[in-house]
């Protein structure tokens, strides 16, 4: 579709709206925006460089079904739901309503190789970029991992391939989406709030393949026990990785090395130098390596990518440590499966921060490993007292009012060999702007927890808290 000169509205002036406004004057379309936000806060944006926008109109504080009825195409933010009345106005109408990742399949003509998942998309996505680059191909990351893809389209779109982090909501709109190479990580609930169901969900996450064909390749995670028997169902080639078998085809683990088997070709990686901790993440190392093969890196690059890669913050990030008890920000585990794989990876007892936006889904899977391995909880936020009828009778269980709190308590309940472990298996944007706050607040009321505890600091020492 020709964008000159046609009504387009943007929804959502996030990150993404903002990229999809600009790209969208650029192909010479007469814009408008529609926002929740009070007008004060979009004003500001609506500059670039300094000059206003040429935006037509903008909705601010709500949306319309007037407004929206006057487009002759929309383009949705990825946050945005489906389901508001006035797109189902719009749909009724016959009006094209495409997320961000239609318009960008439509606009891309390089090759895209593409990560999704419930945990471990951002660490591997960014890891198997590592290894493209390190082998000398040049690559655009985007994504759910931080920069719309629509930024690509904005500039030369000389990258020999796109990388990109993909979600079950950019998914949702993009029905000409084709990735060269699409890796599925795991499915576990998550976004119960936003789908009918999990079977919707997981629907969802298996879109990603819909539009491969002859020569495109498809990576699945042979153990998780909704992703592996998908590669039944698919028609190109399919890959697996396993941590804990040998696919034929595909990579797996020996020892501490990483085994890859593309095209007949026997490959093998070393893993003593990989920096990132926990078996989750040996998983995320595997789909990187046999991802990025499959997408053209050179066998260098992937070693190098392995060897040099340090990781994203927020993901199981040591913070400090604090009369020998251990801090760890997992702000970024914002779902129960992804509780479930960093309790996993800890072998000390564990003091467990949780609680946030609740998504409409069950802590019950936290159960067992809350048993094992937490020795006492704190829960903060709005999904608090759902957690606490959940887990609160299997551990010693604490709500408190702020995160500043509940690490200080969690503190006073910790012995030397402890970890604190803040995942929450929630969103954040009850109490925070983002993850990213949420974990830097962490991160604070750690460092001064440390320095109340300081020989020159006033506040109490271990001993006397506990
Ligand atoms: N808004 C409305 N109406 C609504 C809902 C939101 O107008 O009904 C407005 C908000 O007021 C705000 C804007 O929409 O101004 C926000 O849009 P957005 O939520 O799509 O956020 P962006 O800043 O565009 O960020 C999005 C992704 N956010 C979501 O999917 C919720 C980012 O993923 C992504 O990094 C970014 O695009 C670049 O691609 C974040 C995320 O939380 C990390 N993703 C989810 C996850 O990982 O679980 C899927």
């Amino acid at each position: 579709m020709d964008l000159k000169g046609r009504s387009v509205l943007i929804v959502g002036l996030g990150k993404t709206g903002l990229a999809l406004m600009d790209f969208s004057l650029r192909q010479g379309a007469r814009v408008r925006v529609s926002d929740t936000r009070p007008r004060t806060e979009l004003q500001p944006l609506l500059f670039r460089n300094g000059t206003p926008a040429p935006v037509l109109a903008v909705e601010a504080g709500g949306h319309s079904a007037e407004f929206f009825l006057e487009s002759e195409l929309i383009l949705l933010s990825p946050g945005v739901p489906l389901d508001l009345p006035p797109l189902e106005k719009a749909r009724a109408r016959g009006i094209p309503i495409w997320g961000e990742l239609e318009l960008f399949s439509r606009f891309c003509s390089t090759p895209v190789v593409a990560v999704s998942g419930t945990n471990g998309k951002t660490t591997t996505t960014a890891l198997l970029n590592e290894m493209l680059r390190a082998g000398g191909r040049s690559t655009f990351l985007g994504g759910n991992i931080g920069r719309p893809l629509t930024e690509y389209l904005l500039g030369d779109q000389t990258a020999d391939l796109v990388v990109a982090e993909i979600s079950s909501f950019q998914l949702d709109t993009a029905k000409s989406f084709r990735p060269r190479v699409g890796l599925l990580l795991n499915i576990s609930p998550d976004h119960l709030d936003r789908y009918a169901d999990f079977q919707a969900y997981i629907a969802s996450k298996k879109s990603l393949f819909l539009n491969q064909q002859e020569g495109d390749a498809a990576v699945l995670n042979l153990d998780d026990p909704l992703v592996g028997p998908l590669g039944r169902e698919l028609n190109g080639p399919v890959y697996y990785f396993s941590r804990t078998s040998r696919p034929e085809r595909g990579a797996f683990m020996d020892g501490k090395r990483i085994r890859l088997a593309v095209n007949g070709e026997g490959e093998t990686y070393s893993l003593e130098r990989f920096a990132l901790p926990g078996l989750h993440n040996r998983e995320n190392a595997l789909a990187a390596a046999l991802g990025a093969r499959l997408a053209g890196a050179s066998s260098p690059g992937i070693q190098r990518g392995l060897d040099g890669f340090q990781g994203f913050g927020h993901r199981l990030e040591f913070v400090a440590e604090i009369n020998g008890v251990r801090f760890y920000d997992d702000s970024k585990g914002t779902n129960v499966g992804a509780v479930v794989k960093a309790l996993e990876g800890c072998t000390a007892p564990v003091i467990l921060i949780a609680g946030g936006r609740d998504k409409g889904g069950d802590y019950g899977p936290l159960q067992p490993l809350v048993r094992s391995k937490v020795k006492a909880l704190a829960l903060i936020g709005e999904a608090r007292d759902k957690m606490q009828e959940q887990l609160g009778a299997l551990t010693r269980t604490r709500q408190a009012d702020t995160l500043e709190e509940a690490v200080s308590w969690a503190f006073r309940q910790s012995r030397p060999g402890d970890s604190v472990l803040l995942s929450p298996a929630c969103s954040s944007f009850d109490m925070f702007q983002d993850y990213g706050h949420r974990g830097r607040i962490f991160q604070q009321a750690v460092e001064k927890l440390a320095q109340d505890l300081s020989p020159t600091g006033k506040g109490p020492n271990h001993a006397s808290l506990d």
